[in-house]
């Protein structure tokens, strides 16, 4: 029995130490010296080559060292085995400080004032209310909800769009499709936690650019994918939208031609919302491969059918 471990951002020496720490005598094989394919059982991976995965006859299930799983079911050779998504305490703290401090930033207008600075502008305002202000999160899920805790603490006004109910505290729920359009219309800082599915593709587009007040500000911390890039720079243009907090893009690194690095309302961060470290997300890999090996269900197991 071997683990594949498959990531060009992580760092391999310091996951084997954590998993072996966890599991003596794990075999881990670092991609690409990954000796026979035949051997490999387990796969933990990020941002594998499209129809590597196809190569391990024997694999029985892919761990994800990322939340979002939309590259590896977007593989058509990934075999049929049960796919875990990563869940870890400090992926989630690392998103929910980048939320807050990004709509802190939009609601206390530190762009303005970025701005004024380099025009040497003493550019005074009087400091707005946090409990004047909406929040709205698209995605309501493992970060969602920590985001969402994190500004009703904060004392935003909160709500949250997800495709079930929710029941939490301080946090207006607006479920599925037909509550999207009365979300939007009462959001004044839009924030993008969906996973990437058929569903959410492109959803950051004109038309729900259109139903945000006027001046609104949007956060993609999500996928690229959710994003109508050329819509997003035309309502800002338009001074519809106030500004934009952007983290993910269709193409990573973002290629230096795009317009979006000079656009003077939108801050560009390198995917660098959150992070799992391997002292605290070993925990929850070195269950599943103990599950997966012994043939039961992976914890945050994910649905291939809905895609997340
Ligand atoms: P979860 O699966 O825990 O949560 C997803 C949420 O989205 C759920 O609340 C779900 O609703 C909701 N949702 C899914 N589809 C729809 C839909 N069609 N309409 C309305 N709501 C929908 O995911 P996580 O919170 O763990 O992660 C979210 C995403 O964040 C990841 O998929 C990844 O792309 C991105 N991410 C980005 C990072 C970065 O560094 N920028 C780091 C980590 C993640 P319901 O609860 O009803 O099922
Ligand atoms: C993730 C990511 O999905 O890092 O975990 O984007």
């Amino acid at each position: 029995m071997a683990l594949l471990f498959l990531s060009p951002d992580d760092p391999a020496d310091t996951w084997r130490a954590e998993l072996q720490a966890r599991i003596p005598g794990l075999d881990v094989r670092t991609w690409p010296q990954v000796g026979d394919p035949a051997d490999i059982d387990l796969a933990l991976v990020w941002r594998a080559p499209p129809g590597e995965l196809g190569r391990y006859p024997n694999l029985c299930a892919v761990l994800s060292l990322a939340a979002g799983i939309d590259g590896l079911i977007a593989d058509p050779d990934l075999p049929d085995v049960p796919i875990a998504r990563m869940v870890d305490p400090s992926l989630t703290r690392t998103m929910t400080e980048y939320v807050l401090l990004a709509a802190l930033r939009h609601h206390r207008k530190f762009d303005r004032f970025e701005r004024a600075q380099r025009a040497r502008e003493w550019a005074y305002a009087f400091p707005p209310q946090a409990a004047d202000r909406r929040v709205g999160l698209m995605g309501l899920g493992e970060l969602g909800s920590a985001a969402a805790r994190a500004l009703v603490a904060h004392g935003f006004q909160v709500l949250g769009w997800s495709r079930s109910p929710k029941v939490l505290d301080g946090v207006v729920s607006y479920p599925g499709r037909s509550e999207l359009h009365a979300f939007l219309h009462r959001t004044d800082i839009l924030v993008c936690l969906l996973p990437l599915t058929s569903d959410t593709v492109g959803i950051l587009d004109a038309a729900t650019f259109a139903e945000l007040p006027h001046g609104a500000c949007v956060i993609n911390v999500a996928r690229g994918q959710h994003l109508v890039e050329n819509d997003l720079v035309e309502a800002l243009d338009s001074g519809h939208l106030g500004g934009a907090t952007l983290d993910v893009f269709r193409e990573e690194p973002l290629p230096r031609g795009n317009p979006l690095w000079d656009h003077p309302k939108v801050l560009v961060t390198p995917h660098v919302a959150s992070y799992s470290v391997p002292a605290t997300a070993a925990d929850g890999v070195a269950a599943n491969i103990r599950r997966a090996l012994a043939g039961e269900p992976l914890l945050h197991q994910v649905d291939r059918a809905r895609g997340y």
